[in-house]
């Protein structure tokens, strides 16, 4: 068994006892109430999800097994000639809550490299798809599509498979799945904007140093997408993609189908696919510019016609969070450092600096502060990748590192199928007094 599966065993064991305690004696303790507001507004704050892999303080941020981005960022071991850490090493530090060695991050990557083949069933079904496909739908179209390589699935349907031994295979299904991603990505990225000239995995490389080599760009864009993959990769359970992901497993739905679904989440518009409509708006604004950087009152011009127009002003606002996202902040570090005088990242900058005053005047977003979207395409786009409707798929390939923890530690605590009640009107309405 590898290294890395092996301490897991250890700490789910150690682990177990507090869950069931928590069940067995404590399960009528009450944590939390629920208001019709809540009920009727998207279940907004309501405490009824357990993960101990990330945490979203609403004035912190999120912390990555009680780490912030900035410690992250510091603590874990660096890839060689690099300034950002393995993606490896983060996937390691989700799944056993410690900061792993270099050793341990080289053996994380070892398996990735053994495993990432995508088969060419898969890479033929994308050919065929129409090239006007949005890269999501076909990244989505694809995860299903490798369902039947699930070792879960396989040994479920076989019969005697134990409960408390799921998370074993659906260890396995993890693994297999995510070391496929950048590939995957990769794939859709140059058969649909590069003539389908596809570039094939290295195996010497790490998975961001593939994912570079894999899309065709060049240094420091490993680092980029080492950052990327990691700033985005979990967001507690309650996001939409996050939730997604756990839900479709608690019906015991294997890794394919929940990473697929927890895909189909992120590709909508209040979520993940802000990254896209950032670019798309900055880009309308571009236009009526004639190219030129507005001036302040001429952008704020911009934001409150987009007010006007009943639409939202994609990258500011957030569900929990009430200050500036950590990982937006990491971003504009990043730009400052690389890239202070792109002429993008000037548009942004200047957003930065009017986006929150209008929404606070406008006295609706309980946030105006920006989130991770506001500042992430425009390092993409420094870095050559202006197909913004791509966006989103690397969204995607970071975030599944966090829902498969999820799902695995899932498996492993036995949480069950997920089952919340609905109310009909009429009864808010008698709980409200104001029943006819
Ligand atoms: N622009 C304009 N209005 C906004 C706004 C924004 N950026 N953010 C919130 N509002 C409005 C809401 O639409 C809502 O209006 P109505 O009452 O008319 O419906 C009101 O303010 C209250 O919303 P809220 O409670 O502050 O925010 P929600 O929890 O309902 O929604 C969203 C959170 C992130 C979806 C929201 O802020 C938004 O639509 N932002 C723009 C899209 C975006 O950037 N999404 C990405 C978020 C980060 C993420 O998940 N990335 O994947």
């Amino acid at each position: 068994m590898a290294k890395l599966k092996e301490k897991l065993k250890e700490k789910i064991e150690a682990w177990r006892p507090r869950t069931t305690r928590l069940l067995k004696e404590f399960g009528n303790v009450k944590i939390d109430e629920v208001t019709i507001e809540q009920c009727i507004g998207g279940m907004r704050d309501i405490k009824c999800l357990v993960t101990d892999i990330s945490y979203l303080d609403p004035h912190e941020g999120i912390r990555f097994r009680n780490f912030t981005i900035p410690e992250l960022l510091e603590k874990l071991p660096k890839a060689p000639g690099g300034e950002m850490p393995y993606v490896e090493g983060l996937f390691y530090l989700l799944l056993t809550g410690d900061i792993p060695t270099k050793e341990e991050v080289k053996e994380v990557a070892d398996e990735f490299k053994s495993r990432q083949k995508v088969p060419q069933y898969i890479l033929d079904m994308l050919g065929k798809l129409p090239k006007d496909s949005h890269p999501m739908a076909m990244f989505s179209a694809a995860i299903v599509a490798m369902q039947r390589e699930s070792v879960y699935a396989q040994k479920y349907r076989a019969g005697g498979l134990k409960k408390l031994d799921y998370w074993d295979s659906t260890y396995e299904d993890a693994l297999n799945l995510l070391a496929k991603l950048p590939q995957l990505g990769a794939f859709i990225y140059r058969w649909k904007y590069k003539n389908a000239d596809i570039i094939d995995p290295d195996p010497k490389l790490d998975m961001g140093g593939n994912f570079a080599h894999m899309m065709g760009i060049k240094k420091p864009y490993d680092d980029v997408a080492r950052l990327y993959f990691i700033l985005h990769s979990d967001h507690e359970s309650g996001n939409v993609s996050a939730h997604t992901g756990h839900l479709i497993a608690s019906a015991l739905s294997d890794m394919y189908y929940s990473i697929s679904g927890m895909i189909d989440g992120l590709a909508g518009p209040l979520h993940g696919l802000a990254n896209e409509e950032v670019l798309r708006w900055i880009q309308g604004v571009m236009d009526k510019m004639g190219g030129k950087v507005p001036t302040e009152a001429e952008m704020k011009q911009f934001v409150w016609d987009t007010l006007k127009g009943g639409q939202v002003v994609p990258g500011f606002g957030h569900a929990v969070l009430r200050k500036t996202d950590p990982r937006y902040a990491a971003q504009r570090e990043f730009c400052l450092k690389h890239l202070p005088n792109d002429p993008l990242f000037k548009y942004v900058d200047l957003l930065y600096k009017v986006v929150p005053p209008i929404l606070l005047e406008q006295g609706k977003a309980k946030n105006p502060w920006p989130n991770v979207d506001a500042q992430s395409g425009v390092i993409q786009w420094y870095y050559g990748l202006k197909e913004y409707d791509f966006y989103t798929v690397l969204f995607g390939i970071g975030r599944a590192l966090g829902v498969t923890a999820n799902i695995i530690w899932d498996r492993a605590l036995g949480y069950p199928l997920e089952r919340p009640k609905s109310v009909t009107t009429a009864m808010l309405e008698a709980d409200a007094g104001i029943a006819s």
